[in-house]
C-alpha cells in the first residue's frame, strides 16, 4: 500500500527524529535522508488519512508548467498556498506603509489581536494583486522559482533553456537516456533572487518496460503540510508526461534530504497516524488533450476519493 510508505515516514521521524532548530523559529524533529517508492499503477497517491485539497495541487502544477511565477494566477484559482511568501517581500519593501508585520507567521499564531490585523493586511494585499497590474507585477512575483527555472532557465549567454520541453522531447526520442533531468536549483539565483529557494529541486525520469518513472530529490521536507502535496504533484506530472509520450506510469521515487516534522504539527500527526488508510483514488485526464502544455483545470479530475476529514495545521513562514 502506497499510503503506508508515508505513514512509516511520519512514524520514523516521530520516534527517531532529532530535535533541531530551524530558520522559521518553530523547531522541528528531523532526520536526514529518506526514500519512498510509490507504485503509480496502484491508484493515485493522494492521502486518504486526511483530506488533501487536490485542486490546489493541480492548479499549482499547471502554474509551474506555464512557467508562471506570479501568485496572481494562483489567486485567480482561489489557491492561497503561496501568499505568505509574496506578502513577506511586500511588507519588507519601502512601499509598505501599514502596521509592523515583522515575523507575521509566528506572531499570528500566538497573538489573536495581531492575527486580526495581519488577516486584514493580507486581504488588502490579495485584492491588490488581483486588481492592480503594476502592484501585482512588483509584489506578486516570487522571483526565479520553479516555473522560471523549468521553462526559462537564463544562461550567461542571454539565452533561455526550456528544461521541461527538452526533457519531454528526450523521453520521446531517446527513452533509454540517463540524462532526463530537470533542475530548479540555480546557484546563481538562490542567494537573492527568490522568495524561497526550491525545496523540490531536481527530478529525473526513467523509461523501462513501456513505463515512465520519476524520481525527485527534495532538499527540505515539511512532512505534515508540504510532503503530501509534493507526492501528489509529482505523481500528476508523471501521469501528464507519460500520456504525452504514449507510456504507462511506473513509480514515483521520493528522496528526501532534511525530512522534518514541525513541533506544532505533532498532535496532528498523531491524529492522522491513528487512522486506517482507505482505497486510493484514481486520476482522470481528458483524452482530448495530448500535450502537457495544453492542460487546464477542467481536464484533470480525481475520482473515487473518500478520505478521512482534513486536519488543520499552521504553516511555518
Ligand atoms: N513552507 C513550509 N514551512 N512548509 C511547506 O509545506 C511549504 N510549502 C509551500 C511554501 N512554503 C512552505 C508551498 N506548498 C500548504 C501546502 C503546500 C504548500 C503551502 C501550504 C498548506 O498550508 N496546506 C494546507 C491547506 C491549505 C489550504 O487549504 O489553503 C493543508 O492542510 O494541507
Ligand atoms: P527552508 O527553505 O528553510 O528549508 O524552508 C522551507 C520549508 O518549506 C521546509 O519546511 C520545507 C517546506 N516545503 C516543503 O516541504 N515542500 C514544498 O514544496 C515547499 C515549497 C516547501
Amino acid at each position: 500500500n502506497n499510503e503506508k510508505k508515508y505513514l512509516n515516514l511520519c512514524r520514523e521521524v516521530m520516534e527517531q527524529g532529532t530535535k533541531k532548530e530551524d530558520r522559521t523559529g518553530t523547531g522541528t524533529y528531523s532526520t536526514f535522508g529518506y526514500q519512498m517508492k510509490f507504485n503509480l499503477q496502484e491508484g493515485f497517491p493522494l492521502l486518504t488519512t486526511k483530506r488533501i485539497p487536490f485542486r490546489l495541487i493541480a492548479s499549482e502544477l499547471l502554474w509551474f508548467i506555464k512557467g508562471d511565477t506570479n501568485i496572481r494566477y494562483l489567486l485567480q484559482h482561489n489557491n492561497n498556498i503561496w501568499n505568505e511568501w509574496a506578502f513577506q517581500s511586500y511588507v519588507e519593501s519601502e512601499e509598505y506603509r501599514g502596521p509592523d508585520m515583522t515575523n507575521f507567521g509566528i506572531r499570528s499564531q500566538q497573538d489573536e489581536a495581531f492575527k486580526a490585523i495581519y488577516d486584514e493586511e493580507m486581504n488588502v494585499f490579495k485584492e491588490k494583486i488581483l486588481t492592480d497590474d503594476a502592484f501585482s507585477e512588483r509584489f506578486g512575483d516570487l522571483g526565479s522559482v520553479y516555473g522560471k527555472q523549468w521553462r526559462a532557465w537564463q544562461t550567461t549567454r542571454g539565452e533561455t533553456i526550456d528544461q521541461l520541453k527538452d526533457v519531454i522531447d528526450s523521453i520521446k526520442h531517446n527513452p533509454d537516456s540517463r540524462r532526463h533531468i530537470v533542475t530548479a536549483w540555480n546557484p546563481e539565483d538562490v542567494p537573492s533572487n527568490m522568495a524561497l529557494p526550491p525545496c523540490h529541486m531536481m527530478f529525473q525520469f526513467y523509461v523501462a518496460d513501456g513505463k515512465l518513472s520519476c524520481q525527485l530529490y527534495q532538499r527540505s521536507a515539511d512532512i505534515f503540510l508540504g510532503v503530501p502535496f509534493n507526492i501528489a504533484s509529482y505523481a500528476l506530472l508523471t501521469h501528464l508526461i507519460a500520456k504525452e509520450c504514449g507510456l504507462a506510469v511506473g513509480e514515483f521515487v521520493h528522496t528526501l534530504g532534511d525530512a522534518h516534522i514541525y513541533s506544532n504539527h505533532i498532535e496532528q500527526i498523531n491524529k492522522q497516524l491513528a487512522r486506517e488508510p482507505r482505497q486510493a483514488p484514481s486520476l482522470w485526464l481528458n483524452d482530448e488533450k495530448t500535450s502537457v502544455f495544453d492542460f487546464e483545470m477542467e481536464d484533470i479530475k480525481i475520482e473515487g476519493y473518500d478520505p478521512h476529514p482534513g486536519i488543520k495545521a499552521p504553516v511555518a513562514v
